[in-house]
């Protein structure tokens, strides 16, 4: 066990003493006594973004920024009226900041508050933190040492080899009945435990995919500290690679399915990879599993095209089993993934399938250009809502849009562009007339609530790329600053990003490897009411509020895991935003 930091139900307690100033209230729920703060993104902004902060509380109506050093005031402004944040149960106004543009440190003051943290302008204010995400997925990598000189002192010896994992009965074929050992070596870890699940590799797979297609020049010039860094190929596709070649041998051979996971009986114990040695098997195939498979293959197949000299023949590969997968589930369109009793890892159960078919067929549609997939795409296609590991509709949209030239007509290409425009002037909405300035809904904290700030923004930036209107992108850059920090709890939720960030997450490796601080560039799961983990945690949540159920200790796999399919839109949101803000 490593030594403890100040968690958050102590911090509360220390402030309660210090409760008897003007900027102090009791919180609504009537639990942890409140600060009122002034919150900014802790790893600050863009020169040229939109650049807001929040200030906690009602009674004042202008402020000033700082700049740290020379104390000068280089910028004064009005705070707009105090609003109430329902998610927090706090009032707040906004500190419009928009104004400061030259890069330097600074704070934000204002009258019976605390100064703000200080906080730099900076044109590379995001890049470092896209690296960081894309390398956490580095030091999830299943089968294999991490050295020194690529994970300095998270190195680490090899675990979880998948050479010998056997056919479950929930997963036995004719030709590959129960007990048959298969290999399935590499791919990541999917989150705090080391199992390895298809459903989730396949949204996030595809998604730091889209971000390596839609910002290639960002992309293009990153130097992550991987093995394979300095080859032919950009960092991400390397590091994606690791886990497409996991997913390629999820595939039955025999038949095309997908199985739905590679998984132990049970929970691994808080131990590092090497200590991790339960059997492991593969469990159950599914029609969630095949599709999101094919849809993976089929963009893989298509963005690893142009490397055909680095990775011959396998866009064709990857092509075959995209196809081969597809048809497995024309022929078992509802095939809904069951636990078996002896199984306790994760589920991924989902029960409904029209998403994932409407996203395999727009994949594959882009793929080969046959018409029956278009088709396809526009008997299963809903309105495209945020994306989650249960939701991948929208996927498949924002890929129709970006190759929106392949499109045969443009009542298609006008369907597709108005359906995500649709959902991106939605959320603006939302973002416009929420007090946080936030388009996250009470409803909005479910486990795992920071990816959905960061899949809301991915949208934005899709509403963005379509129509370059101003306010999608600032939209968005709330969403990530609220993830960075200008959130109520004054927490950044990257690991080693940002001020205060979470250092008790719930990752094996984290907890197991002796060192303080947790392996970096990691996404916290988020505030999450449900606190499904209660029962495990020797500490109470300070709050039942939804923005505020967040306890930064690792017993809370509900509140502050980390998981692959949370890291993936903060790589893309990170990129994005340094790619298309105006200087
Ligand atoms: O489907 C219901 C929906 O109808 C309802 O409105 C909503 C209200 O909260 O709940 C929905 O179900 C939730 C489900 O996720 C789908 O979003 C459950 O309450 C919630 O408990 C469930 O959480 C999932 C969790 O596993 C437990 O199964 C998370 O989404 C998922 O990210 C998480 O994933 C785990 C893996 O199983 C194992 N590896 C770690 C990973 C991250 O914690
Ligand atoms: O460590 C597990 C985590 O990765 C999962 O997200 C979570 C929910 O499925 O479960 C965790 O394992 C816990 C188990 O469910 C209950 N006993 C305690 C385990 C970890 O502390």
């Amino acid at each position: 066990m490593k030594p403890r930091s100040p968690s958050v139900p102590f911090l509360a307690a220390a402030l309660a003493a210090l409760c008897a100033s003007p900027a102090c209230a009791a919180q609504a729920d009537g639990q942890a006594p409140a600060v009122a703060a002034i919150r900014v993104d802790q790893l600050g902004y863009l020169p040229g973004a939109r650049k807001l902060a929040l200030v906690e509380g009602r009674g004042a109506h202008v402020f000033e920024v700082v700049r740290e050093g020379d104390g000068q005031v280089v910028l004064r402004g009005e705070l707009s009226a105090p609003a109430r944040w329902e998610p927090a149960a706090r009032d707040a106004a906004v500190a419009d900041l928009s104004a400061l543009s030259a890069p330097g440190r600074y704070r934000v003051r204002v009258e019976g508050l605390p100064p703000s943290d200080p906080f730099p302008v900076d044109p590379q204010a995001y890049a470092g933190l896209a690296d960081a995400a894309l390398k956490a997925f580095y030091f999830n990598r299943a089968g294999t040492a991490l050295e020194s000189r690529h994970a300095g002192r998270y190195a680490r010896a090899a675990g979880h080899p998948d050479t010998k994992v056997r056919i479950h009965a929930s997963a036995a074929s004719a030709s590959r009945p129960a007990r048959t050992v298969v290999a399935a070596p590499k791919g990541w870890y999917d989150a705090g435990d080391y199992n390895k699940y298809v459903v989730n590799s396949g949204i996030t797979t595809w998604t730091l995919l889209a971000a390596w297609e839609h910002y290639p020049g960002f992309f293009g010039a990153r130097d992550i500290g991987i093995p394979e860094s300095g080859d032919a190929v950009p960092d991400l596709l390397d590091e994606a690679w690791w886990n497409l070649e996991w997913m390629l041998s999820m595939q039955d051979p025999g038949d095309g399915g997908v199985y739905h996971k590679l998984t132990n009986l049970r929970f691994d114990g808080t131990v590092m990879p090497k200590a991790a040695t339960q059997a492991r098997y593969m469990v159950g195939k599914g029609t969630a599993a095949a599709l999101d498979f094919a849809a993976v293959m089929a963009t893989a197949s298509r963005v690893y095209a142009p490397f055909e000299a680095h990775f011959p023949g396998q866009a064709a590969r990857m092509r075959e089993a995209a196809e081969a997968a597809w048809q497995w589930a024309q022929a078992h369109p509802d095939a809904v993934y069951r636990q078996p009793k002896d199984v306790h890892t994760g589920a991924y159960g989902d029960g409904r399938f029209e998403d994932e078919f409407a996203w395999a067929a727009a994949e594959l549609y882009l793929l080969t250009g046959k018409a029956d997939y278009l088709d396809a795409f526009g008997r299963h296609a809903a309105a495209p809502g945020v994306p989650s590991w249960a939701d991948v509709g929208a996927l498949g949209w924002i890929s129709l849009a970006h190759h929106r030239e392949r499109l045969p007509d443009p009542a298609v290409r006008e369907r597709v562009e108005a359906g995500l425009a649709e959902v991106s002037a939605a959320l603006a909405a939302q973002w416009r007339d929420s007090a946080w300035r936030l388009a996250m809904q009470p409803g909005d904290f479910v486990w795992g609530s920071n990816a959905v700030a960061l899949n809301q923004a991915m949208l934005l930036l899709q509403g963005h790329r379509l129509t370059q209107d101003r306010e999608y992108l600032d939209a968005a850059q709330s969403q990530l600053d609220y993830v960075l920090g200008r959130n109520p709890l004054g927490v950044s939720f990257v690991t080693g990003q940002g001020l205060r960030s979470p250092m008790h997450v719930h990752h094996r490796p984290s907890q197991a490897d002796g060192i303080l601080e947790p392996v970096p560039g990691w996404l916290s799961g988020g505030p999450n009411p449900g606190q499904q983990d209660a029962k495990d945690c020797p500490v109470r949540y300070a709050s039942a509020l939804p923005a505020l159920s967040w306890l930064d200790h690792d017993c809370s796999y509900a509140s502050n895991e980390v998981a692959i399919n949370w890291n993936a839109p903060l790589v893309y949101v990170a990129a994005a935003l340094q790619a298309l803000t105006p200087p």
